[in-house]
């Protein structure tokens, strides 16, 4: 029997077979977890309906996470099929793409930030309250996806930083928040992986080939590797772990001069 037998979980972001979401809920169907997902846009729809099916199951509901009627739906939709729900993954994040794109000064804008720490970091916490009824009392287990631009700077990133050093601030918050009722709140820190969110940003490929070199396990992380560690962290294997930020990023994080031989 899996490490998730019996729990049922929520994932959102799922929008390809390459979304780290995507990862994620394949590793938590193989552990036996009970899967619902959600879509963006009528866009999404069929495709992760299919996604869905493929992990044996039938629940898919629309959410867009800058809405709060859709997050209360959401909740509202799940509580007709299930009676509690044990986990939330957040695998999602969005900023203006000019915003990601030249110099951080040069580029930033109010209503780019604001947009950036809306859907990145605010959902998260919108979401753990929307759906707090639901998981009261069950050692329920909240996850998001972080990186390292949080702590460190990288070219383009830009915004998106700040919005994930809100996001990992949001995790240990609502980790003291949502304690006393039973819910641990964690993220998974990976490293860069090619997905669509990846796939429009300048030099991402000199950055998945530098990132290959420096790291001390000279590779690339992949969705399935990060679904792994997201599977253990909301599964009672972790049930002493809450306000955590694990990285899953083949060590780069730990390096400093990295590699100068190749
Ligand atoms: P992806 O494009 O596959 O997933 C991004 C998801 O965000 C999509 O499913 C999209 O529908 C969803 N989304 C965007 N705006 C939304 C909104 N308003 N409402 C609801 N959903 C919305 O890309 P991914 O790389 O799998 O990204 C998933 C998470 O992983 C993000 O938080 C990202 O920051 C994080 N992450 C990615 C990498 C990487 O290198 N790819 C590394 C570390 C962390
Ligand atoms: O968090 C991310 C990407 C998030 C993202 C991506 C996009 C592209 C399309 C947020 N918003 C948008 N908006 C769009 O219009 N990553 C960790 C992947 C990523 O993105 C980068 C990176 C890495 C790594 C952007 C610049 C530099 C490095």
């Amino acid at each position: 029997m899996g490490f998730l037998a019996g729990k049922r979980i929520l994932v959102l972001g799922v929008a390809s077979k390459l979304s780290i979401a995507s990862g994620i809920a394949a590793a938590m169907h193989e552990q036996g977890a009970e899967l619902a997902l959600t879509y963006q846009n009528e866009k999404l729809k069929g495709r992760v309906e299919g996604f869905a099916q493929s992990w044996d199951s039938n629940l898919t509901f629309p959410c867009d996470v800058t809405s709060d009627e859709e997050i209360d739906q959401l909740f509202t939709d799940l509580g007709q099929h299930w009676d509690g729900l044990d986990g939330i993954v957040h695998c999602l994040a969005f900023a203006p793409a000019h915003e990601l794109n030249g110099d951080y000064v040069e580029v930033t804008t109010r209503d780019g930030f604001r947009t950036a720490h809306e859907i990145s970091s605010y959902s998260f916490v919108a979401l753990a309250k929307a759906g707090r009824k639901l998981m009261e009392g069950r050692n329920g287990s909240l996850l998001t996806l972080s990186y390292l631009g949080a702590v460190r700077t990288l070219p383009n990133y830009n915004v998106m930083g700040l919005a994930k050093a809100s996001l990992e601030a949001n995790v240990r918050y609502m980790a003291a928040s949502l304690g006393q009722s039973g819910t641990r709140v964690n993220a998974v820190c990976a490293g860069p992986i090619r997905t669509l969110a990846a796939s429009g940003i300048k030099n991402f490929r000199k950055m998945l080939a530098y990132n290959e070199r420096q790291t001390p396990l000279r590779k690339n992380v992949t969705i399935e590797e990060v679904g792994n560690a997201a599977a253990f962290l909301c599964s009672d294997l972790a049930a002493g772990i809450t306000g955590e930020i694990l990285n899953v990023d083949a060590g780069f994080n730990i390096t400093a001069m990295g590699n100068l031989e190749d």
